[in-house]
């Protein structure tokens, strides 16, 4: 209502001063007042308002472009502030368009302590200190080394069993959010793929409670690493149908998980 109004006295500002002014300005006050001259055809009117009704259509269309435009490069300078961090589990690197903070190997608590810490921790090579006595020094937690426990699976991955596990943590810029998308291995609509891999975790019969884990689908191993030392484990993650549907999933089979980010 405002759009008309304001095309209206544009309207007559315009015509005001000019020779003709008779019909066109007559027609837009008497518009205006309400006191339209009963000389005019009801059909100049209905014309007169079809033509405004089209122009303050493309006024309003193109407000409504550029709220659109405005918001969009709102949003997309406040995604160019942000960044996110990842590790990537598995694998010596990050993939091509993150930047590698660090590269180190994996570390967690002991299969067999129940008290154990669940989650794993991606160690750096260059670890720094401070107070510190060497020696075990009674009530204490601990952090162990992490090994690969494929020898059961198929295909290349038993080469892998009792291998050490590296890790890398990835930076990656103009992105909000990463999160783990587990049983996928491509990501949904909107999102970018930071890696692909198998779902992991502790035996099911272990004392240490462990956390689901996204382990690259084509793992490295670390260097010197191939002896069975335990620590933290990793094993494959079947469905087990009942509870959990299926289909869509199937009794046994191995889960994916797809590590995905979003602008
Ligand atoms: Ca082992
Ligand atoms: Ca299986």
């Amino acid at each position: 209502m405002l759009a008309l109004f304001l095309v209206l006295e544009f309207l007559l500002h315009t015509t005001q001063g000019e020779p003709q002014t008779g019909s066109c300005k007559d027609i837009l006050q008497g518009y205006l007042t309400g006191q339209l001259s009963s000389a005019l055809g009801a059909y100049q009117v209905e014309a007169l308002r079809r033509e405004f009704k089209s122009f303050t259509d493309v006024i309003e269309e193109s407000m409504k472009r550029f709220k659109e435009q405005v918001n969009a490069s709102i949003q997309e300078e406040g995604v160019r502030n942000k960044n996110i961090v990842y590790i990537r589990w598995g694998k010596k690197m990050c993939p091509s368009h993150a930047k590698e903070i660090y590269s180190g190997f994996v570390g967690g608590s002991h299969y067999s302590h129940t008290g154990a810490a669940v989650d794993p921790l991606c160690l750096p090579k260059d670890p720094e200190w401070e107070v510190h006595n060497d020696g075990n020094d009674g009530a204490m937690a601990y952090v162990y080394g992490a090994e690969y426990e494929t020898n059961t699976f198929t295909n290349h991955f038993p080469l892998l069993h009792e291998h050490d596990v590296p890790c890398a943590v990835c930076f990656v810029q103009n992105r909000s959010v990463v999160k783990a998308f587990p049983a996928r291995k491509t990501c949904y609509k909107g999102w970018n793929l930071e890696y692909q891999s198998y779902l992991m975790a502790g035996y099911y019969n272990h004392s240490a409670a462990t956390t689901y884990t996204c382990v690259d689908k084509n793992p490295d191993t670390l260097h010197g690493g191939h002896a069975n030392k335990n620590g933290y484990l990793f094993y494959f993650v079947e469905a087990q149908c009942g509870s959990l549907k299926c289909p869509p999933y199937v009794q046994g089979r191995e889960l994916l998980c797809a590590v995905c980010s979003k602008k």
